[in-house]
């Protein structure tokens, strides 16, 4: 059978054009602390076409698609110039990931990819992959992007093409497009990923939240969301990793867990967030959960509710790697509007908006884990009790 090259590009630009021009709902009710949407933000069906075909017709007269994209997710985010930015970690079908910024007048719906990927300069020591890039408007003037960066270990044999070291890859810019690389950051763990810069010096250092790991998939010993202090950034070195946020057994960060985006600083501390992973039967499952640590000792959590904040519903629950949300981008408008850009199951990019006084009330006022079942039976029994005493209670 004949391809109508033009029909066949007509029907592929109007699909595209709809995805894009798609309105995004919100959800009705929620839970109150924030609200899903019902369209994903990001999916690999946002890639333009002209990454993905030639659109030739003398050298691709089938109109084929050349280079196949898996998946967008697991984007930083930043608002500048007004427009709602994604650095978003594309992956194409030859598993390999890079960054590509795409855009949004309101936050919510019609991201736009940028004309071209990010190219990333490299080290002397080139990246086979990078992925989840954590954005940070720093103190010092610069926009940072802090990210895996991983390569094959030097040390495994032949035989074994699988092992891996992860390292935190530093670049920064002023303008998203083009980006200066430093030094990868060096600390005391075999593996890092999950690697976020603290907005503000402290002291005359920056700060950095870490995630030491024995291996590349499994905490091990180590884990927890760790925290460091480096004289530099252009050769960033932390000494000695603090573990703020550790792994606790029978809870939804027992196995591992790691700092999401760059905390939000409020008047009563700096809210995080963060993902949890425990093991099932049927795998990882990896949820969002919050904390929040003191003005004047970042190294100090103050608040952090039970369980998790959003863990993943109905279809979130599938994709490459099922039953997973990440959060590595969050943006706060002056309003006090958040707009937290979570991946489901390393598939697709979603939203989910909230404003800063209710996850300050979320944070603050949820009950903390018990670690028991009783307890959790105890804080269910005050609820009721409380509720007894008040008018609304039918
Ligand atoms: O597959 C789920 C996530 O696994 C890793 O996160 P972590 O190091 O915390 O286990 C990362 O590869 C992340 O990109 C991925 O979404």
């Amino acid at each position: 059978m004949d391809t109508n090259f033009d029909e066949r590009l007509q029907k592929l630009r109007a699909g595209q054009a709809s995805i894009l021009s798609r309105k995004n709902e919100a959800e009705d009710l929620g839970n109150g602390i924030f609200n899903r949407y019902k369209w994903p933000v990001l999916t690999a069906a946002h890639v333009p076409l002209s990454w993905r075909y030639d659109l030739d017709p003398q050298t691709n007269p089938y109109l084929m698609e050349r280079v196949g994209i898996n998946a967008a997710f697991n984007a930083g985010a930043i608002k500048w110039s007004d427009k709602y930015l994604l650095v978003c970690r594309v992956e194409g079908s030859d598993r390999k990931s890079f960054f590509a910024v795409a855009e949004s007048d309101n936050g919510v719906d019609n991201f736009k990819f940028w004309e071209y990927p990010v190219v990333m300069p490299e080290t002397d020591n080139p990246d086979t992959n990078i992925y989840d890039m954590r954005l940070t408007v720093h103190q010092d003037g610069w926009i940072y992007g802090l990210f895996c960066t991983e390569r094959r270990d030097p040390a495994a044999p032949e035989g074994d093409q699988s092992a891996a070291v992860a390292q935190c890859g530093i670049a920064r810019t002023h303008d998203l497009i083009n980006w200066e690389r430093l030094a990868d950051l060096q600390t005391p763990s075999p593996q890092q990923r999950n690697v976020v810069l603290h907005p503000e010096f402290v002291g005359d250092k920056y700060a950095f939240y870490t995630r030491p790991q024995d291996s590349f998939i499994e905490a091990g010993k180590g884990g927890g969301i760790g925290y460091g202090l480096s004289a530099s950034i252009e050769n960033a070195v932390v000494d000695i990793e603090t573990i703020l946020d550790k792994k606790v057994y029978h809870t939804v960060y027992e196995a591992k867990n790691g700092q999401g985006p760059a905390p939000l600083k409020t008047k009563h501390g700096w809210l995080h967030l963060a993902h949890g992973v425990r093991h099932t039967a049927a795998g990882l499952r990896y949820v969002l959960y919050m904390f929040m640590t003191a003005l004047d000792d970042l190294t100090k959590v103050i608040y952090k509710p039970a369980g998790y904040l959003l863990a993943p519903e109905g279809e979130e629950r599938v994709g490459d790697v099922s039953n997973v949300v990440f959060c590595n981008g969050w943006i706060t408008d002056d309003d006090g509007g958040v707009f937290i850009y979570y991946a489901s199951s390393d598939s697709r990019m979603h939203v989910a908006t909230s404003t800063v006084d209710k996850l300050l009330d979320y944070v603050m006022h949820t009950p903390a884990d018990g670690l028991t079942s009783a307890s959790t039976v105890k804080t269910i029994i005050d609820v009721i009790e409380h509720n007894k005493s008040v008018k609304t209670f039918a």
